[in-house]
Order: C-alpha cells, then sequence, then structure tokens
C-alpha cells in the first residue's frame, strides 16, 4: 500500500495545498536531521534557542539634519502613526540633543532610536558618536532629504572608523517625483537615476557607499525594500530574526521575507514542542506541548500585522473602517490566535493530511523506523508552516485591501 501511494501521492492529501508541504524537500530534511539527534536533548537545546530570540535586543539608531524625516521614519518602522500616542513628534526642530529610544509595540526588545539632529555649525562627528554611546547601536541610518550634508559625510567616517555598519537614506523620494510630474515627459525610472547620480556624486568623499531611495509614507515603493536585503546580509541571524518580526507589513516583499524567516524559526519551535509528555497526537504515540506552538503563531500573526491592534492602526493610517480590512481575512486565526483555536488544528483536515505523512513517510526507504518522536515533530513543523502560510494569505488580503 505505501509503495502505491509513495507513486501517488494525490490519494492521501486532500488538496494540493497540503500535498506541497509534504512534499516540501525542506520538512523531509529537518525531519531527517531531526531523528539523528537524541530528541530530548534537542528539545532542551531548540528551547533555549526559542529563548534567546525572545530576548535579543536590536538597537537602531536614526540620524541626519534636522527636518529630514527622522522622526517620522521612526514611527514608520514601528508601524505607528505619527499622531499615535507614544509617537515621535514630527515636524518639529529637535529641542534636546539627547538621543530617544522607543521601543516597538509588539517587539518590545526592538528599539529604534531618534538620535538628535546633526546639524549645528561646530558639529564634531566624534564627540557626537561619543556622546551617542555609539557602541550601544547595532547601526546606523543616516537620512539626507535634498543632498546629504559634511556632516553627514563626517559621521559615516567617523562611524567606519568604529568598524559599525551605516546605511545612506535618500528620504521624501515621493516630494521629488511629484515635483517632476508636473514636467513635460515625466519618466520615473529616468527622475529616480538622475537622484541616486546625484547622491553618488554628493557623497564621493565616502567611497561608494550604498543610497537607498526611500519615501517614508509609501515604504513598499522604491528602495525600502533592497535597504531590508543588505541589512539581512549584514546581521546575525538573531538580530536580523528580531528585525524582520518587527519591520511593517507593507509590500508582498516583505511578507515573502517574513515568511522565510517563519518557516525557518519553525524547525525550532516544532523541536521543542515535540514531546512525549505533552497533549497527545490524535493517532500518534506521542505528543505536543500547545503552549509552544500558541507562542509561537502568535509571534507569526504579530509579525503579519494581524493583531487587532496593528489593524486598527492600518485602518487609521489609510483611512477605511477597521471591519473592512478584518473582513478579508479568512484564516483560522482571523479572530486571534488562542488556545482553543490552537488546539482544534489537531481535529481539522489538516491533521487528518498530517496523520498521512506518517503512511507516506514510512513507504520511503530510510523512514521505515522513524521514531514516533520524528513524526511528531514532522507533524508539528507542518502545521506550523502551513498556518505560517495561512497567515501569510492573510496578511496580503489586508494589505491588498488597504490599498497598499
Ligand atoms: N513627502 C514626504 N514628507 C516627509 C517624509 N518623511 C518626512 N516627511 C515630512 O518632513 C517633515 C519633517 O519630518 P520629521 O520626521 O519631523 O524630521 P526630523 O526633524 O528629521 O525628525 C514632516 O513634515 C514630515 O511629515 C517623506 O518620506 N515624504
Ligand atoms: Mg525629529
Amino acid at each position: 500500500m505505501s509503495e502505491h501511494i509513495y507513486e501517488n501521492p494525490d490519494l492521501i492529501f486532500e488538496t494540493n495545498y497540503e500535498k506541497t508541504i509534504f512534499e516540501s524537500p525542506d520538512v523531509i530534511n529537518d525531519m531527517h536531521n531531526y531523528v539523528k539527534m537524541k530528541p530530548n536533548e534537542s528539545s532542551a537545546k531548540a528551547k533555549t534557542q526559542l529563548e534567546q530570540l525572545d530576548n535579543v535586543t536590536l538597537n537602531i539608531a536614526i540620524t541626519g539634519e534636522s527636518g529630514v524625516g527622522k522622526s517620522t521614519f521612526v514611527n514608520a518602522l514601528r508601524g505607528i502613526n505619527d499622531e499615535d500616542d507614544g509617537a515621535a513628534e514630527t515636524g518639529v526642530t529637535e529641542t534636546t540633543m539627547n538621543p530617544i529610544s522607543y521601543s516597538h509595540p509588539t517587539m518590545p526588545n526592538v528599539y529604534i532610536w531618534d538620535l538628535p539632529g546633526i546639524g549645528t555649525p561646530n558639529f564634531k562627528a566624534k564627540k557626537y558618536l561619543k556622546d551617542i554611546k555609539f557602541d550601544n547601536f547595532d547601526f546606523f541610518i543616516i537620512i539626507g532629504s535634498l543632498r546629504f550634508k559634511e556632516n553627514d559625510i563626517m559621521l559615516a567616517k567617523e562611524i567606519k572608523k568604529m568598524k559599525k555598519m551605516f546605511y545612506f537614506v535618500r528620504s521624501k523620494i515621493d516630494q521629488d517625483l511629484q515635483a517632476e510630474a508636473r514636467k513635460k515627459g515625466f519618466d520615473e525610472e529616468h527622475v529616480l537615476s538622475r537622484i541616486r547620480l546625484s547622491c553618488k556624486e554628493n557623497l564621493l568623499p565616502i567611497g561608494n557607499p550604498k543610497v537607498f531611495l526611500i519615501s517614508t509614507f509609501q515604504l513598499g515603493k522604491y528602495d525600502f525594500q533592497r535597504l531590508i536585503d543588505s541589512l539581512e546580509e549584514n546581521l546575525s541571524d538573531h538580530k536580523w530574526s528580531a528585525l524582520i518580526q518587527s519591520l511593517p507589513v507593507c509590500s508582498l516583499g516583505m511578507i515573502e521575507k517574513k515568511t522565510q524567516e517563519l518557516y525557518r524559526t519553525a524547525a525550532a519551535a516544532a523541536t521543542a514542542a515535540a514531546t512525549t509528555a505533552g497533549v497527545p497526537l490524535p493517532g500518534f504515540s506521542v505528543g505536543c506541548e500547545i503552549g509552544i506552538m500558541q507562542k509561537y503563531l502568535q509571534t507569526a500573526h504579530m509579525s503579519f500585522g494581524l493583531d487587532d491592534k496593528s489593524i486598527e492602526r492600518l485602518a487609521q493610517r489609510v483611512n477605511k473602517p477597521r471591519d473592512e480590512l478584518k473582513s478579508v481575512m479568512k484564516s483560522r486565526f482571523a479572530a486571534g490566535v488562542n488556545k482553543t483555536v490552537v488546539a482544534n488544528m489537531f481535529r481539522t483536515t489538516s491533521m487528518v493530511a498530517a496523520k498521512a505523512v506518517e503512511v507516506f513517510l514510512t513507504g520511503i526507504p530510510g523512514f521505515g523506523n522513524l521514531p514516533a518522536m520524528g513524526i511528531a515533530f514532522g507533524t508539528t513543523l507542518t502545521l506550523l508552516r502551513n498556518s505560517v502560510k495561512e497567515m501569510a494569505e492573510d496578511a496580503k488580503a489586508v494589505i491588498t485591501a488597504a490599498g497598499l
């Protein structure tokens, strides 16, 4: 029978959607790796790994001259509106010389720092960095609007000497485009490459740094995603994980990045959750710690901006009724992630399919005697990744409904 199924998996999978998950080399690979380890040891290790992910702190410094849009950018990274309680004040000249830290509303260990403007005539980059205790920051974003100034360049040089990362952001791109759009023969790409070129010339004294053209009002457009890709290259795995979870859901590209990262961390969550002690999986001799799954799914839900508060803020920002955005969410997590929803996952059709993994895999050479824990792991991993997929679909529907 198992040979038959192996040749024709359609027979046991309820939907193509589930079939693709189970055929996914990732899950099979992860199960292979899992069974090579000792389940109890790996469970303890995975729990430590999840704790580390919870506890990792990230400090992002936003700097640049007064008026370039620092505070607006700080709020946007936190996914909050300029008028919200606890927002950085925008459109005002800085009165303080002290950096102000803002923690992320759903990721309290991610801090975004609004640094004082660097425009004073007797600016000393070295002293500035010392005053703001530069060593506490993971990276710097130097924002310039029309052009980058002498001070921006001095600061970048000094940051480089301190062996820290910095990124140049040319802000308010929407304004440039709007002004140019009035002219005859307007071509957006042309305008963007002209701005790029002028930044390049402007920043020649510091070599050939990357410059990202951004409109904070439309993070889904222009170079925001490229900036995030650069950060991915340069941050450690843990810091990247915290960053990508915290970023606002502003584009399909961002949803894709979040999905990738959640897929990766699902393996750790499934390793920690597969247990001989928890709630028994129907049909298996082992079980699963529902609490670990629930926590993972709650994090995913917030990362996709599907929690009530995030939807509320988005509705305000795009000026649409909250219920209109909520009504497009079709997943089983539309009303939130709670214990009942998670426990119900073990009774739904996906569980029928998950049970089929066992039948399926025992037919493949090498998996014939997959220990029960390995199957619990594979099942949990599959349920988690299916859930992430569902949430990603909701997130896509929401940003489409929001007109992003
Ligand atoms: N059009 C446009 N205006 C922006 C953008 N970012 C900021 N602003 C505006 O620029 C002004 C100064 O922004 P603010 O964040 O207070 O600058 P800061 O002094 O560097 O903190 C405010 O009126 C913002 O609304 C942007 O991307 N596009
Ligand atoms: Mg400000």
